[in-house]
């Protein structure tokens, strides 16, 4: 009986302190990218003697901050991390070789690390050296700390939210367009949060035209996500609030060049909006994607063209150009170049054209989808995902329920989807 009392205390106190350390991971929140987001507790003789995290990315990882936190010997302490202990010289050396010299005596560890360079290595090499080492404690709750980056980290491009605000009826508008507002004040602040977690934010050229929107975040303190347009055709108006904010806030304008061959094109395009082909000899074709890429040839060497680039670049935008497909920017091309540049993760924020894009190409991971308690109505006014949308129920993009939260009335339902 004293044995077993023992070792129920000895759990549940484990619990006390990775939940401490969970905490903890969670004050490095939007500043980590695009590393994970990583709590540690050393404890003694049931005492904390050292806490960190990791705060940012390039600086000492969790482990190392509360090790520096020490003021005494953690000489055959418990270290709890909710992440498995590098073993790899990164941006910055092995927490091993700390927990080693420190001569801790029992690691607890809540997350594996999937990144190949660590991937089981920690643990196996702290055993080796041996250190008690328990893994997958508490793993649910710390793995729910790092989607984004174990997604980042497998993939090599960035874990993409589509975020959206719609009635009770599935409208994003009203018929005349108007769309101010559907939520309420602490959703909307909820939607501020959201730019502070993520790295990156997204939206089309469409949006840009209609709205003129800022795309930051307006809490002081907090960072404002890297600005994404998607903009094949470069229509992006110099005097857009984005563009006149590009020194200020990181700008990257995706564009896929004019094509060559416009007329031939729009002919044998299926029409997005009405799903008619615009040819009817090729709507008797199944028509792949491939076909419809190599019908298309695009160029930038167009005078005017080069002008824009040069134009915008100027202002601070950083124009990329990437391959087509169907006369849009080749979204996974898209999210591969941005991984390159360390974006781990993509708020994508409409509109309803570059959000089907987005699921039809398979690159959204998470749907966050915000219900507020009103009806609009009519056939005209918008829904969140445009397009043709499947034929048949099987076929749709199938979410799986993660969380449901509540701000006042309105309802913030959090999805991840199952891409095959
Ligand atoms: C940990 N504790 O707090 C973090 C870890 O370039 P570096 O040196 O920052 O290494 C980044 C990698 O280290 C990252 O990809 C992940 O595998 C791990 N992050 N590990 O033990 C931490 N942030
Ligand atoms: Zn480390």
């Amino acid at each position: 009986i004293e044995i077993t009392y023992q070792q129920q205390s000895q759990e549940a106190q484990d619990q006390t302190f990775m939940e401490r350390a969970i905490e903890l991971a969670k004050q490095g929140e939007g500043w980590t990218s695009p590393n994970p987001m990583v709590g540690a507790v050393i404890v003694k003789d049931g005492r904390i003697i050292g806490e960190g995290y990791h705060e940012r990315c390039g600086e000492l990882h969790a482990e190392r901050n509360a090790i520096a936190s020490l003021r005494e010997s953690a000489e055959g302490a418990t270290i709890y991390v909710t992440l498995e202990p590098c073993c790899h010289q990164g941006r910055t050396p092995p927490c091993t070789e700390a927990i080693l010299e420190q001569k801790i005596g029992r690691v607890v560890i809540g997350s594996r690390d999937p990144n190949p360079k660590v991937a089981g290595k920690g643990a196996r090499l702290l055993r080796e050296a041996g250190v008690i080492v328990e893994e997958d404690f508490m793993r649910e709750v710390c793995d729910r700390l790092n989607p984004v980056f174990f997604h980042y980290i497998t993939t090599k491009t960035p874990y993409v939210v589509l975020k959206y605000a719609m009635t009770a009826d599935g409208k994003i508008a009203t018929r005349t367009g108007a769309s101010k507002w559907i939520t309420g004040e602490a959703a909307r602040q909820e939607v501020q949060h959201m730019r502070h977690r993520y790295t990156g934010i997204m939206v089309g050229i469409g949006t840009v035209l209609a709205d003129d929107p800022m795309l930051n975040t307006r809490i002081s303190g907090k960072r404002s996500p890297v600005r994404i347009i998607c903009d094949s055709r470069l229509r992006i108006p110099l005097d857009s609030q984005i563009v006149k904010t590009a020194k200020e806030y990181l700008t990257i304008v995706a564009y896929v060049g004019k094509c060559s061959n416009d007329e031939k094109t729009t002919k044998s395009r299926r029409c997005s909006e009405t799903g008619k082909w615009m040819n009817d000899e090729i709507c008797q074709k199944d028509l792949s994607e491939d076909l419809e890429d190599k019908r298309e040839v695009y160029s930038d060497t167009d005078n005017e063209f080069q002008k824009k680039i040069q134009e915008l670049e100027k202002q601070g935008v950083r124009v990329v150009k990437l391959p087509g497909k169907a006369g849009k920017v080749d979204l996974k091309k898209l999210m591969e170049y941005l991984g390159e540049q360390e974006i781990d993760s993509v708020l994508l924020e409409g509109g309803g054209a570059l959000n089907e894009s987005a699921l039809k190409s398979g690159i959204v991971q998470h749907v966050s989808a915000f219900v507020a308690p009103k009806i609009f109505g009519g056939e005209e006014a918008k829904s969140p995902v445009r397009g043709l949308g499947v034929e048949v129920p099987d076929e749709a993009v199938k979410l799986k329920l993660q969380e449901v939260r509540k701000f006042d009335e309105d309802l913030l339902l959090e999805y991840e989807v199952e891409n095959e």
